[in-house]
């Protein structure tokens, strides 16, 4: 599938810092130590609604992963799916009596469209579950091989304790696993499942639901391995980090690893399990399901500069959970004039901005404490007086260069 188109990211003065990254394996912010080549997969949209700021939150803050990357001096192989048949998306076509290719095509557009506007980065690989359905035959194959597969009325389910590293990602409790399985797509109550915790990877065709044909007879994949398939179709593992909203830690990325190891023998099969925060509106998670949602299509609709929109992003750190409200765009917007008018007026050095921001966003990705530092030299441009002179006139490039570059704000 098509990604979206690349802005040109402009190269600054000296090199950027390794990123110190949080991984939720461990609980520790830690160095990222990639390769010359750095590798990213970050889970992509399940396409039955538009892009909510909760979406761009966590897209933006993996933009910044790949332009601190970029930065340091890689080459960042960079993948995201698009689960483009999911119980989800084929309820919502069900509900509003749409086709349910022409709703994911619909959408996935709409994002793309979104992404661009945002200035964030696009994936080198863009890939859909559907046009994955062979690299995910293989795969179950695979578990298959290893003796990690069992059927129930046909479905094939992965033993979970085939892996006996599970359960090592997002570190829950026994209990805890079983609840959050529940309520995040799993099935833990199936009658003639082994373990609750057990997950699907091939589902039978049911009545009205598309499928394909497979060795396991027709049907269609299981959600979590659709990304593990993807990403070892895609990129060497193990991943330097694997990204998403803080709601795919578990089962999403647990099951995934799993499902890796026991295919491949290797582990890890991510160096960094990295997740973003859920952003809320009204003291609940946005989500597609509650309806509670505040669009990034709607806002460029009312005339809302997409760069105030990703600055509004950029002002919460990725890892906390957060609330959108009426004041975040305003306040956006304000400081995106402010620093408008501070890189045409007589400016103070740059190389102090350029030094802050890349030991702000090395830090676990600190945009906050990022954009407080473009803010202090906005300020000391504006208390200045006088008329430009040729140095003052750079210094005010420079800045615009780094913001672009690290930030991904155009100004
Ligand atoms: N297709 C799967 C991943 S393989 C999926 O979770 N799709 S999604 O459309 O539901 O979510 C896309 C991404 O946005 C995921 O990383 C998810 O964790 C993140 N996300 C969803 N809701 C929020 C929210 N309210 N705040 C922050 N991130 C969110
Ligand atoms: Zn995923």
């Amino acid at each position: 599938m098509h990604s979206w188109p690349a802005p040109e990211v402009p190269r600054l003065p000296g090199r950027g810092l390794p990123l110190r990254l949080h991984d939720t394996a461990t609980g520790e912010v830690r160095a990222t130590a990639p390769g010359p080549e750095a590798r990213l997969y970050v889970c992509g949209i399940t396409p039955y609604d538009a892009t909510h700021m909760g979406h761009a939150a966590t897209y933006v803050a993996f933009d910044l992963v790949q332009r601190v990357w970029l930065d340091a001096g890689h080459d960042v192989h960079y993948v995201q799916n698009v689960t483009d048949v999911d119980d989800p998306l084929l309820a919502r076509a069900l509900e509003t009596g749409d086709d349910w290719e022409s709703l994911a095509d619909r959408e996935t557009e709409l994002f793309r469209e979104d992404m661009a506007a945002l200035s964030v980065l696009p994936p080198r690989h863009y890939v859909g579950a559907v046009e994955s359905i062979p690299s995910v035959i293989a795969y179950v194959e695979k578990l298959q091989a290893a003796g990690a597969v069992y059927s129930v009325e046909g479905d094939l389910y992965f033993r979970v304790h085939a892996d006996d590293r599970f359960g090592s990602i997002a570190g829950l409790s026994g209990e805890r696993m079983h609840e959050v399985f529940g309520e995040r797509g799993g099935d833990p109550y199936r009658p003639g499942k082994e373990h609750p915790l057990d997950c699907l990877v091939w589902q039978l065709e049911r009545p009205g639901e598309p499928a394909w044909e497979s060795p396991f007879g027709r049907g269609r994949p299981g959600w979590h391995i659709e990304c593990t398939a993807i990403a070892l179709e895609h990129l060497q593992s193990p991943v330097d980090v694997q990204g998403g909203g803080r709601d795919l830690a578990f089962p999403h990325h647990e099951m995934g690893a799993s499902e890796a190891h026991v295919a491949t023998g290797s582990w890890p099969y991510a160096r960094h399990y990295t997740h973003a925060g859920m952003v809320g509106l009204d003291g609940e998670k946005m989500s597609k399901s509650r309806g509670n949602l505040v669009f990034v299509s709607a806002l460029r609709r009312e005339g809302h500069d997409p760069a105030a929109i990703r600055l509004a992003l950029l002002a919460h750190h990725y890892r906390g959970d957060w609330e959108w409200t009426a004041e975040d765009l305003p306040r956006a917007e304000a400081r995106l004039a402010a620093w408008r008018t501070a890189v045409a007026s007589p400016a103070p050095p740059a190389e102090p901005v350029v030094t802050g921001i890349r030991e702000r966003l090395a830090d676990d990705l600190d945009a906050p404490g990022a954009l407080a530092v473009v803010d202090r030299w906005a300020e000391q441009a504006r208390l200045r007086s006088g008329a430009p002179g040729a140095e003052d006139a750079a210094a005010g490039e420079l800045v615009r260069t780094a913001l672009d570059a690290l930030l991904g704000v155009a100004l």
